[in-house]
């Protein structure tokens, strides 16, 4: 029987050879199509650098494809042939190649599935979408184990997995005898004059080419494009990888929650980008890891800690994003509705550590989660930030950011907006917290110790107005009736200072 001639639609997240799309066609007959598009580079205005990186890594991945025997339609953003949208332009290629079949791998993201179910009805050829098999988890069995539970809980799903991949297991018992060693991940770091840097690369031709492609298109996104230095392809994405396991991860689980002034990626991994469009494969560096704790180059903590944020909450948050979309991207719970401040954009501002958070955005479109959820994620919720304001924000502003794994991160875990169903309790915390875990308060001009007045830490009486104002919506949440407890114990001329500064404060943004 003679197989149906397929064109073979890979999105921009798809750099994967081992793609289920892919693995369905021919090498010697189909077509594969890869296009750079302005409504995919707009939908947010993404960050320079996040286009710039997306780009070099889907050219060098056309080319990987070419040489294993494929023949890629590639259209360059500035092509003559491009229509600007996946479905201008995957009609165009069905009306010029005449395929029986069009294959794509399941969109990540809950718009383009909506276009490419779409097409079913559109197109005059049948499209057959396949399963997206990178993810340890599907939508169908996320919703499975979500059902008929009263409360979703990241700890339980993650045991689920751990059992499911056989990472960090001892027979049917966790690695040292604990599933989670979180309570030991929570040390400030200190300076070290030897902290590894993540491994870096400088731009070849290719990237040459993209890098004066997006100067001239997209000059006036957000974030700066110079110096670029992401790996773009497999090899160097994996070495990147390899680099991290040997020099910061047996510090990840430590300093985990830490932050130091100047130092962006502390024992970060910074492979974010790479996972989200396909260069890593999430089992293949769990095992890596894996690898380094059996062999003794790093403690369990570590290797527990990195593991499960990666087969825990990265496919517990697309698990909640499936379950809930449409519909969650608009989520309130607390009905905020402030406008994003202008200091999300410009870093201008005096608080020392929004400002080193949103500075090192603008560079580098990447901030480590602590500072994503402690410092601009924490500012917004306290000061009422409209939650899908923010969300827009955090899409734009990362390379690593797809609406799948952002949303739940900013709205569910980030701002609480989906009334409790990701997060057990809001992540709001005073400057105590930052101060805690990081070196900013010492360069600040605001104190963190003064509550309230001209010259207190805003996050301070931001907190309590923030518990003042919600405290029927959170008072019966375990964690937080304490702090509902301690508000109400203050005097009512503190509570009166608490209420005016906060004012005073969001009357100034
Ligand atoms: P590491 O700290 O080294 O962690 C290793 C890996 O674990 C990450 O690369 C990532 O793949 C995974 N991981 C860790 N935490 C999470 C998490 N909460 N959810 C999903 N995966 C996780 N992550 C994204 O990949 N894309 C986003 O758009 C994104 N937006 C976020 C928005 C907010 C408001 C918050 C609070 C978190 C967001 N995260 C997002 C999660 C996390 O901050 C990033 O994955 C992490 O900072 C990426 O840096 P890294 O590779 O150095 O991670
Ligand atoms: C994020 C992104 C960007 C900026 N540009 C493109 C592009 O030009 N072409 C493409 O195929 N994909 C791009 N992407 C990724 C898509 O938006 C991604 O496939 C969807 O977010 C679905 O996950
Ligand atoms: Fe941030 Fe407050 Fe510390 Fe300043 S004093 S760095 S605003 S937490």
């Amino acid at each position: 029987m003679t197989k149906p001639r397929n064109l073979i639609l890979v999105l921009g997240d798809q750099l994967t050879p081992t793609l289920t799309s892919l693995a369905a066609g021919d090498p010697a007959q189909d077509r594969v199509l890869m296009a750079e598009l302005h409504d995919e580079t707009t939908y947010v205005r993404h960050h320079k650098k996040k286009i710039a990186f997306l780009f070099s890594a889907m050219r060098h991945f056309a080319e990987e494809l070419r040489r294993a025997g494929w023949t890629v339609d590639y259209v360059t953003l500035d092509a003559q042939g491009n229509r600007g949208s996946f479905t201008a332009q995957v009609a165009e290629a069905v009306a010029e190649l005449k395929p029986e079949r069009i294959l794509v791998t399941e969109a990540g993201e809950w718009r383009v599935a909506q276009m490419l179910e779409g097409w079913r009805t559109t197109f005059p050829v049948p499209v057959e979408i396949l399963p997206d098999d990178r993810f340890l988890c599907s939508p169908t069995e996320f919703g499975a184990w979500a059902s008929g539970r009263q409360q979703l809980r990241m700890e339980y799903f993650y045991r689920d997995m751990r059992r499911r991949t056989r990472l960090l297991m001892d027979g049917d018992q966790p690695a040292g005898g604990r599933w989670n060693f979180d309570a030991e991940n929570r040390k400030p770091a200190d300076i070290d004059l030897f902290m590894p840097q993540p491994k870096t690369y400088q731009p070849d031709a290719i990237s040459q080419d993209v890098l004066a492609l997006v100067a001239t298109r997209f000059g006036n996104h957000f974030g700066d494009l110079l110096p670029f230095r992401y790996a773009v392809t497999r090899a160097d994405a994996e070495a990147a990888f390899d680099a991290f396991v040997r020099e910061a991860l047996p510090n990840f689980g430590d300093f985990q929650d830490a932050m130091l002034t100047g130092q962006p990626f502390l024992y970060h991994a910074v492979i974010a980008q790479y996972l989200n469009c396909g260069l890593l494969d999430p089992l293949r560096i769990c095992r890596k890891v894996e690898e380094a704790y059996r062999s003794g180059t790093v403690k369990l903590n570590a290797a527990e800690g990195f593991i499960r944020q990666i087969i825990g909450w990265r496919e517990y948050v697309r698990g909640i994003y499936w379950l809930k979309m449409p519909g969650y991207e608009r989520s309130n719970h607390f009905g905020h509705t402030r406008p994003l401040p202008d200091f999300y954009w410009t870093a201008v501002t005096d608080m020392a550590c929004v400002r080193a958070a949103v500075t090192q955005t603008k560079e580098l479109a990447y901030a480590h989660h602590i500072q994503r959820l402690m410092v601009t994620g924490n500012f917004a919720l306290l000061a009422g930030v409209d939650p899908h304001e923010l969300h827009e924000w955090y899409l734009c502003v990362y390379a690593d950011a797809y609406e799948w794994v952002e949303l739940p991160n900013t709205v569910g875990m980030s701002q609480f907006a989906d009334g409790g169903l990701l997060a057990s309790k809001p992540y709001a915390a005073s400057g105590a917290y930052i101060n805690r875990m990081s070196d900013y308060c010492g360069h600040c001009r605001y104190d963190v110790k003064q509550r309230t007045g001209p010259d207190a830490c805003p996050f301070n009486a931001l907190y309590w107005d923030f518990i003042a104002r919600h405290r029927e919506k959170i008072r019966h949440n375990p964690r937080m009736a304490q702090m509902v407890r301690s508000y109400e114990k203050f005097a009512p001329d503190e509570q009166q200072r608490i209420a005016e500064s906060a004012a005073t404060f969001l009357a100034s943004l």
